[in-house]
């Protein structure tokens, strides 16, 4: 730490005191994406989205409704770990249930 009652030249023989500068990346982010399929309920992929991305129910039947008519759609950006739970969430729902829904990420 710096010593603001320190005189220049006083008690530190030439040391250099100053603090290195913090070295901070901010963390990479990645979209959550939820693909179409035939076969898995509409009802089903809303409540995946409430349950795993915490969603309220509008906003997870908009986002449904935008991956059933484009094919896909983003349930949301999260750092890289987080985004890699969510997918392994939601695959392991859409196995347990038998459904073919499928989710993966993307890098922002
Ligand atoms: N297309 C499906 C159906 O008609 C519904 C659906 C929506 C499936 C979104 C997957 O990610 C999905 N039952």
């Amino acid at each position: 730490m710096a010593d603001p009652t320190r005189q220049p030249g006083e008690g530190d023989f030439g040391t250099v005191t100053e603090e290195a500068p913090p070295r901070l990346k901010r963390p990479s982010l990645y979209r959550v994406i939820l693909l179409n399929d035939d076969y898995t309920p509409m009802e089903f992929v809303v409540q995946v989205l409430q349950n795993v991305f915490g969603l309220e129910r509008n906003t997870a039947t908009r986002i449904m409704l935008e991956v059933h008519t484009k094919g896909k759609g983003v349930c949301g950006v999260y750092t890289y770990e987080i985004a890699e739970t969510k997918v392994a969430q939601v695959t392991g729902l859409a196995q347990q249930h038998q459904h073919p829904l499928l989710c993966t990420m993307e890098e922002n």
